[in-house]
């Protein structure tokens, strides 16, 4: 065997007998690392059955804003009064035009070769003034044309019922706020359900309860209000009550027939504690920026974070409060949320180093920290950058985050529903995309294979450039580029359409890039 190496090592030629043993011996140990990791690179593969895919979301893509009978959606009212408040002053009036060009879209899905695509719903493109007495006909067509066009191209439809484009005359009730949003939103749930349960078998009912109240209550995202003291806790209890009605209702009048699974999808960052001294201001971080939307359905006992919910209470009392603000949830409401899951949904894009605030630092909510703990948050100069501002790159962070996810919940499983990179979109040879790319999804398989951490199937957000939110098109997180500045709205692959091609192909990280593909 030995003699075989050596053999092999007559490709050093000439100098050959100039090598002592020890020189021979160190070449041998060197060429069997060599090996060793040559194989650890070819079985580098996800497990059978890992499903991998890529998301966009119907305001970010659609256009076509008030097409037939679309009702009008808070994200329409704000880009339309406040268009300050977006970066360029720009709207989703047209985006992608995907709900024209929709047959483009499924061809780059088919072109990757990826195994589901996850989209959402307009609530109000299908139910036009919010309520179920009336649903759109051409919504209805629209997203059947779509799923259909999927199967028919052997590609999953993932469903997400609600991604923060809510009709705006539901707002003018009080939106979140509301407790009866709850009932309207299982209402809403039932008729796509309905419509469309027969040919989806995976479902998103809320996308980012933390972007829909901790979020736009900071006035960041649509609707543009002010009121993280109240309104933003408000809008917690019957965000989640909602996503819980939403899936009783599957369980109950779907499941039985269709088989299917239902769940929510969080947005949760990876924070670490500054120094020992600060593990216990980073742990009621994380409680409030994320256990509070998480425990209460993923947790044996149910219920608020206990450490949160007395946190909240004491602050409240302190501060002229009949009650807490952190409205209490009764023992039905307990009951109701918990185990109102299939999967665990985890939109991941960054990391946080947390340590306490000094008295009267400043604490921009999420760039400098969270007021609300009085938590600063800062981030590691080795970090890498993106275009974006709050996205710093910490592949291992993941990990980390998949890891604490396991502890809390045990061995649930997890489908990573979003993960992605920012540029400015001008080059299509985005190598810094395809090294976050490769490096998260490396770090996703050592959970898998390390710390076996059931995490089956990962999204990369996102399918093609669209709108991102206040940052407008000054953000570009797609596989494929889009031109908004011609009518036609041509889309285009970057080199990440490519690689992300070799990774379904490869079902690894190191993507198969020994076939070219038209991607
Ligand atoms: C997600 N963070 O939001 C949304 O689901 C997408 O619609 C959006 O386009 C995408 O990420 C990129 O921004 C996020 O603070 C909100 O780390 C907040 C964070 C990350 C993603």
């Amino acid at each position: 065997m030995s003699l075989r190496i050596s053999e092999s090592l007559d490709v050093i030629g000439p100098y050959r007998n100039n090598f002592s043993v020890g020189r021979k011996m160190c070449l041998l140990a060197v060429v069997g690392v060599l090996a060793v990791v040559c194989e650890r690179v070819a079985s580098q593969r996800f497990p059978p059955g890992f499903q991998f895919g890529a998301a966009t979301s119907a305001y970010q893509i659609e256009g076509g804003w008030n097409v037939s009978d679309k009702g009008e959606s808070i994200w329409d009212r704000m880009v339309h009064s406040r268009p300050d408040l977006i970066y360029d002053h720009s709207n989703a009036d047209v985006a992608c035009d995907s709900y024209h060009l929709w047959e483009e879209d499924l061809r780059l899905v088919q072109e990757m070769g990826l195994d589901f695509y996850r989209f959402s719903i307009s609530w109000p493109r299908l139910l036009p003034n919010g309520f179920s007495n009336k649903v759109s006909e051409d919504g209805r067509r629209y997203y059947s044309a779509v799923i259909d066009g999927l199967r028919a191209r052997g590609v999953a439809p993932v469903l997400t019922l609600y991604h923060w484009d809510l009709p705006q005359r539901l707002q003018d009730l009080g939106g979140w706020t509301n407790p009866l949003i709850v009932e309207w939103f299982a209402d809403y749930a039932r008729v796509a359900f309905s419509l469309f349960a027969d040919r989806v078998h995976t479902w998103i009912t809320i996308n980012e309860p933390g972007s829909v109240c901790d979020v736009a209550y900071r006035g960041f995202l649509a609707p543009g209000l002010r009121d993280h003291e109240v309104g933003a806790l408000l809008c917690t209890k019957h965000v989640l009550l909602a996503h819980a009605r939403a899936y009783r209702v599957y369980q109950e009048e779907f499941k039985p027939k269709y088989h299917g699974e239902v769940s929510i999808a969080y947005q949760e960052c990876w924070f670490e504690p500054k120094t020992d001294q600060d593990l216990e201001i980073t742990l009621l971080t994380r409680e409030y920026l994320f256990g509070r939307y998480s425990h209460p359905i993923f947790s044996a006992a149910g219920g608020w974070p206990p450490a949160l919910e007395r946190y909240m209470a004491d602050k409240s009392k302190k501060e002229g409060y009949p009650r807490s603000r952190l409205p209490a949830f009764t023992p039905d409401e307990i009951q109701l949320l918990k185990g109102s899951f299939d999967f665990y949904g985890l939109n991941h894009y960054t990391s946080r180093v947390v340590r306490g605030a000094a008295p009267g630092e400043p604490l921009a909510f999420i760039s400098q920290g969270v007021e609300e703990v009085r938590a600063a948050l800062e981030t590691r100069p080795r970090w890498g950058t993106a275009t974006s501002s709050w996205l710093k790159v910490n592949p291992e962070g993941l990990r980390h985050l998949l890891k604490l996810i396991k502890q809390q919940y045990g061995d649930v499983k997890i489908l990573i529903t979003e993960n992605g990179y920012s540029d400015t979109g001008d080059q299509l040879e985005d190598r810094d995309r395809v090294n976050y790319y490769k490096d998260y999804l490396e770090q996703v398989l050592l959970a898998i294979t390390e710390d076996a951490v059931r995490v089956v199937g990962y999204t990369a957000w996102s399918l093609l450039d669209n709108f991102e939110w206040a940052a407008g098109y000054t953000s570009r997180f797609g596989l494929y580029s889009v031109d908004f500045s011609s009518p036609r709205r041509p889309r285009a692959a970057r080199a990440s359409a490519r690689y992300y091609a070799g990774v379904l192909r490869a079902r690894g990280p190191h993507a198969d890039t020994t076939r070219n593909t038209t991607a």
